[in-house]
Protein backbone atom coordinates (compact mmCIF):
# COMPACT_ATOMS: atom_id res chain seq x y z
CA UNK A 1 0.00 0.00 0.00
CA UNK A 2 1.67 3.20 -1.02
CA UNK A 3 2.00 5.73 1.84
CA UNK A 4 -0.61 8.32 0.71
CA UNK A 5 -3.57 5.54 0.48
CA UNK A 6 -2.31 4.22 3.84
CA UNK A 7 -2.61 7.78 5.82
CA UNK A 8 -6.44 7.85 3.64
CA UNK A 9 -7.33 5.00 5.32
CA UNK A 10 -6.37 5.77 8.29
CA UNK A 11 -8.32 8.71 7.97
CA UNK A 12 -11.13 6.92 7.31
CA UNK A 13 -10.64 4.36 10.08
CA UNK A 14 -10.65 7.86 12.64
CA UNK A 15 -14.04 8.87 11.18
CA UNK A 16 -16.51 9.22 13.96
CA UNK A 17 -19.79 7.50 13.22
CA UNK A 18 -22.09 10.38 12.29
CA UNK A 19 -19.53 10.59 9.00
CA UNK A 20 -20.58 6.35 8.73
CA UNK A 21 -23.89 7.16 8.70
CA UNK A 22 -23.89 10.06 5.76
CA UNK A 23 -21.78 7.48 4.04
CA UNK A 24 -24.37 4.89 4.33
CA UNK A 25 -26.68 7.45 3.20
CA UNK A 26 -29.20 6.05 6.27
CA UNK A 27 -30.38 7.43 9.80
CA UNK A 28 -29.38 5.33 12.57
CA UNK A 29 -31.88 2.89 13.51
CA UNK A 30 -33.69 2.75 16.84
CA UNK A 31 -35.85 -0.17 18.52
CA UNK A 32 -38.48 0.55 20.59
CA UNK A 33 -39.84 -2.08 23.36
CA UNK A 34 -41.79 -2.49 26.02
CA UNK A 35 -44.87 -4.15 27.18
CA UNK A 36 -47.98 -3.15 26.21
CA UNK A 37 -49.81 -0.21 27.16
CA UNK A 38 -46.49 1.53 28.72
CA UNK A 39 -45.92 4.54 26.15
CA UNK A 40 -43.86 2.79 23.43
CA UNK A 41 -46.03 4.38 20.60
CA UNK A 42 -46.90 8.38 22.59
CA UNK A 43 -43.28 8.68 23.19
CA UNK A 44 -41.86 7.81 20.03
CA UNK A 45 -44.72 9.86 17.89
CA UNK A 46 -43.15 12.80 20.40
CA UNK A 47 -39.57 12.08 19.42
CA UNK A 48 -40.88 12.26 16.00
CA UNK A 49 -42.77 14.97 16.14
CA UNK A 50 -45.99 13.12 14.36
CA UNK A 51 -48.93 15.04 13.86
CA UNK A 52 -51.08 12.58 15.59
CA UNK A 53 -50.86 12.65 19.28
CA UNK A 54 -54.82 11.82 20.13
CA UNK A 55 -54.27 9.23 22.79
CA UNK A 56 -54.32 5.58 21.82
CA UNK A 57 -57.21 3.64 23.31
CA UNK A 58 -55.95 0.41 21.88
CA UNK A 59 -52.74 -1.46 21.37
CA UNK A 60 -51.22 -1.04 18.41
CA UNK A 61 -51.40 -4.45 16.14
CA UNK A 62 -48.37 -4.13 13.81
CA UNK A 63 -44.33 -2.61 13.79
CA UNK A 64 -44.96 1.42 13.77
CA UNK A 65 -42.38 3.08 11.61
CA UNK A 66 -41.12 6.42 12.33
CA UNK A 67 -38.85 8.85 11.45
CA UNK A 68 -37.25 11.91 13.51
CA UNK A 69 -36.01 14.44 10.73
CA UNK A 70 -33.51 17.25 11.91
CA UNK A 71 -31.23 19.76 10.06
CA UNK A 72 -28.14 17.63 9.12
CA UNK A 73 -27.75 14.20 9.64
CA UNK A 74 -28.87 14.05 13.21
CA UNK A 75 -32.01 12.04 12.56
CA UNK A 76 -33.46 8.59 13.68
CA UNK A 77 -35.63 5.94 12.43
CA UNK A 78 -37.58 4.11 14.72
CA UNK A 79 -39.32 0.97 14.91
CA UNK A 80 -41.99 0.65 17.65
CA UNK A 81 -41.97 -3.41 18.56
CA UNK A 82 -46.17 -3.94 19.30
CA UNK A 83 -46.42 -5.21 22.76
CA UNK A 84 -47.18 -8.62 24.00
CA UNK A 85 -51.11 -8.33 23.15
CA UNK A 86 -50.06 -8.35 19.48
CA UNK A 87 -49.61 -11.43 17.39
CA UNK A 88 -47.32 -9.62 15.38
CA UNK A 89 -44.64 -9.03 18.56
CA UNK A 90 -42.42 -12.24 17.24
CA UNK A 91 -41.95 -10.99 13.96
CA UNK A 92 -41.19 -7.93 14.64
CA UNK A 93 -38.71 -8.31 17.72
CA UNK A 94 -36.95 -11.29 14.89
CA UNK A 95 -36.42 -8.15 12.52
CA UNK A 96 -34.81 -5.11 14.84
CA UNK A 97 -32.53 -7.81 16.51
CA UNK A 98 -31.58 -10.26 14.00
CA UNK A 99 -32.96 -9.33 10.55
CA UNK A 100 -32.15 -5.84 10.28
CA UNK A 101 -30.09 -4.77 13.71
CA UNK A 102 -30.54 -2.12 15.26
CA UNK A 103 -27.98 0.65 16.26
CA UNK A 104 -29.95 1.69 19.82
CA UNK A 105 -32.75 0.19 21.32
CA UNK A 106 -35.23 1.98 23.92
CA UNK A 107 -36.40 0.14 26.58
CA UNK A 108 -39.57 1.71 27.97
CA UNK A 109 -40.85 1.36 31.36
CA UNK A 110 -43.94 2.92 33.65
CA UNK A 111 -43.19 1.86 36.91
CA UNK A 112 -45.95 -0.60 36.83
CA UNK A 113 -47.97 2.32 35.17
CA UNK A 114 -48.39 0.38 31.75
CA UNK A 115 -52.16 0.58 30.98
CA UNK A 116 -54.12 -2.30 31.68
CA UNK A 117 -55.29 -3.82 27.93
CA UNK A 118 -57.58 -7.07 26.69
CA UNK A 119 -55.96 -9.84 25.07
CA UNK A 120 -57.22 -9.85 22.11
CA UNK A 121 -60.58 -11.12 20.69
CA UNK A 122 -62.00 -10.29 24.58
CA UNK A 123 -64.53 -7.96 25.50
CA UNK A 124 -64.82 -6.01 29.06
CA UNK A 125 -62.84 -3.66 31.01
CA UNK A 126 -59.04 -4.75 31.68
CA UNK A 127 -57.90 -4.75 35.15
CA UNK A 128 -54.38 -5.30 36.25
CA UNK A 129 -52.51 -4.30 39.61
CA UNK A 130 -49.37 -1.92 40.13
CA UNK A 131 -47.77 -5.61 41.08
CA UNK A 132 -48.94 -7.06 38.48
CA UNK A 133 -47.77 -4.77 35.71
CA UNK A 134 -44.43 -4.28 37.59
CA UNK A 135 -44.09 -8.44 36.87
CA UNK A 136 -45.56 -7.81 33.34
CA UNK A 137 -42.60 -5.38 32.96
CA UNK A 138 -40.21 -7.64 34.50
CA UNK A 139 -40.61 -10.51 32.09
CA UNK A 140 -40.97 -8.31 29.02
CA UNK A 141 -37.67 -7.00 29.74
CA UNK A 142 -36.58 -10.65 30.60
CA UNK A 143 -37.18 -11.70 27.02
CA UNK A 144 -35.97 -8.44 25.49
CA UNK A 145 -32.62 -8.44 27.29
CA UNK A 146 -32.04 -11.79 25.80
CA UNK A 147 -32.81 -10.56 22.52
CA UNK A 148 -30.55 -7.50 22.54
CA UNK A 149 -27.91 -9.88 24.26
CA UNK A 150 -27.76 -12.53 21.43
CA UNK A 151 -27.78 -9.42 19.21
CA UNK A 152 -24.54 -7.84 20.91
CA UNK A 153 -22.27 -10.84 20.69
CA UNK A 154 -23.35 -11.72 16.61
CA UNK A 155 -21.56 -8.47 15.93
CA UNK A 156 -18.43 -6.15 16.93
CA UNK A 157 -20.47 -2.64 16.37
CA UNK A 158 -20.93 -1.30 19.99
CA UNK A 159 -24.75 -1.23 21.20
CA UNK A 160 -26.47 1.26 23.63
CA UNK A 161 -29.36 1.44 25.46
CA UNK A 162 -31.57 4.10 27.28
CA UNK A 163 -33.94 2.86 29.36
CA UNK A 164 -36.56 5.18 28.77
CA UNK A 165 -38.90 5.68 32.48
CA UNK A 166 -42.22 7.38 30.89
CA UNK A 167 -45.48 8.21 32.64
CA UNK A 168 -43.14 10.73 35.33
CA UNK A 169 -46.38 12.71 35.48
CA UNK A 170 -47.73 9.75 37.35
CA UNK A 171 -44.70 9.60 40.13
CA UNK A 172 -42.79 13.12 39.74
CA UNK A 173 -42.04 13.10 43.52
CA UNK A 174 -40.36 9.73 43.84
CA UNK A 175 -38.41 10.18 40.33
CA UNK A 176 -35.19 9.63 41.60
CA UNK A 177 -36.28 6.52 43.22
CA UNK A 178 -37.39 4.78 40.44
CA UNK A 179 -34.92 6.29 37.98
CA UNK A 180 -32.43 4.14 40.41
CA UNK A 181 -34.81 1.15 40.66
CA UNK A 182 -34.07 0.44 36.93
CA UNK A 183 -30.70 1.62 36.77
CA UNK A 184 -27.43 -0.69 36.81
CA UNK A 185 -26.16 -1.46 40.05
CA UNK A 186 -29.26 -0.93 41.78
CA UNK A 187 -29.93 -4.43 42.98
CA UNK A 188 -33.36 -4.25 42.01
CA UNK A 189 -35.16 -7.40 40.11
CA UNK A 190 -35.09 -5.53 37.12
CA UNK A 191 -31.10 -4.00 37.64
CA UNK A 192 -30.02 -7.73 37.64
CA UNK A 193 -31.07 -8.23 34.23
CA UNK A 194 -29.78 -5.39 33.09
CA UNK A 195 -26.55 -6.34 35.00
CA UNK A 196 -26.78 -9.63 33.67
CA UNK A 197 -26.86 -8.37 30.25
CA UNK A 198 -24.24 -6.63 30.64
CA UNK A 199 -21.75 -9.08 31.60
CA UNK A 200 -23.19 -11.59 28.54
CA UNK A 201 -22.64 -8.47 26.12
CA UNK A 202 -19.21 -7.13 27.50
CA UNK A 203 -19.48 -3.54 29.37
CA UNK A 204 -17.82 -2.21 26.70
CA UNK A 205 -19.78 -2.99 23.56
CA UNK A 206 -23.01 -1.76 25.44
CA UNK A 207 -23.92 0.92 27.02
CA UNK A 208 -26.74 2.01 29.15
CA UNK A 209 -28.31 4.95 30.31
CA UNK A 210 -31.71 5.40 32.39
CA UNK A 211 -33.99 8.72 31.60
CA UNK A 212 -37.17 9.64 33.08
CA UNK A 213 -39.72 11.01 30.54
CA UNK A 214 -43.29 12.57 30.19
CA UNK A 215 -45.39 12.68 27.41
CA UNK A 216 -48.82 13.73 28.88
CA UNK A 217 -47.84 16.81 31.07
CA UNK A 218 -49.98 18.16 33.75
CA UNK A 219 -50.99 22.00 34.40
CA UNK A 220 -48.95 24.55 35.38
CA UNK A 221 -49.23 23.96 39.31
CA UNK A 222 -48.47 20.17 39.29
CA UNK A 223 -45.55 18.45 39.56
CA UNK A 224 -45.08 17.44 35.94
CA UNK A 225 -46.04 21.00 34.48
CA UNK A 226 -45.48 21.13 30.40
CA UNK A 227 -42.09 23.10 30.33
CA UNK A 228 -40.91 20.27 32.94
CA UNK A 229 -42.01 17.23 30.32
CA UNK A 230 -40.83 19.44 27.58
CA UNK A 231 -37.45 19.60 28.97
CA UNK A 232 -37.28 15.35 30.02
CA UNK A 233 -38.17 14.92 26.08
CA UNK A 234 -35.14 17.47 25.09
CA UNK A 235 -32.66 15.73 27.49
CA UNK A 236 -33.59 12.44 26.15
CA UNK A 237 -33.67 13.71 22.33
CA UNK A 238 -29.78 15.29 23.41
CA UNK A 239 -28.68 11.54 25.08
CA UNK A 240 -30.10 9.85 21.30
CA UNK A 241 -27.76 12.32 19.64
CA UNK A 242 -24.62 11.77 21.46
CA UNK A 243 -24.55 8.31 21.29
CA UNK A 244 -25.25 8.18 17.74
CA UNK A 245 -22.46 10.60 17.35
CA UNK A 246 -24.50 13.52 16.05
CA UNK A 247 -22.94 16.07 18.43
N1 LIG B 1 -50.04 9.77 32.36
C1 LIG B 1 -49.39 9.40 31.24
N2 LIG B 1 -49.97 8.57 30.36
C2 LIG B 1 -49.30 8.22 29.25
C3 LIG B 1 -47.99 8.69 29.00
N3 LIG B 1 -47.55 8.14 27.83
C4 LIG B 1 -48.56 7.35 27.40
N4 LIG B 1 -49.61 7.40 28.23
C5 LIG B 1 -50.91 6.69 28.06
O1 LIG B 1 -50.69 5.29 28.14
C6 LIG B 1 -51.53 4.60 27.23
C7 LIG B 1 -50.71 3.66 26.37
O2 LIG B 1 -49.84 4.39 25.54
P1 LIG B 1 -49.33 3.79 24.15
O3 LIG B 1 -48.29 4.72 23.63
O4 LIG B 1 -50.47 3.50 23.26
O5 LIG B 1 -48.69 2.41 24.64
P2 LIG B 1 -47.89 1.31 23.79
O6 LIG B 1 -46.68 0.98 24.56
O7 LIG B 1 -47.71 1.78 22.38
O8 LIG B 1 -48.87 0.04 23.84
P3 LIG B 1 -49.05 -1.15 22.76
O9 LIG B 1 -49.23 -0.50 21.43
O10 LIG B 1 -50.22 -1.93 23.26
O11 LIG B 1 -47.82 -1.99 22.82
C8 LIG B 1 -52.27 5.66 26.42
O12 LIG B 1 -53.57 5.79 26.93
C9 LIG B 1 -51.47 6.92 26.66
O13 LIG B 1 -52.26 8.06 26.63
C10 LIG B 1 -47.39 9.59 29.95
O14 LIG B 1 -46.24 10.06 29.83
N5 LIG B 1 -48.14 9.91 31.06
MG1 LIG C 1 -48.42 1.13 20.61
Amino acid sequence: MSRSSESLRRRLAAMPERIGHAARGRYPVVAVTGMTGVGKTQLTDRLAGSADEAAADVGSAVMEKRTRRSSGLRGFRFRVVPGDNAATRLGALDEVFHDDPVDGVLPVVANGHATARRAAGTSGAAEASREEQLAAELEDWSITSHRIASMAVRRDRPIWLVIVVTKADLFADELADVVHYYSPGSGSPFADKVDELRALAGGARLSVDVLAVSTLPGDRKSAMPAKRSTQLLDALATRLEQLSGHR
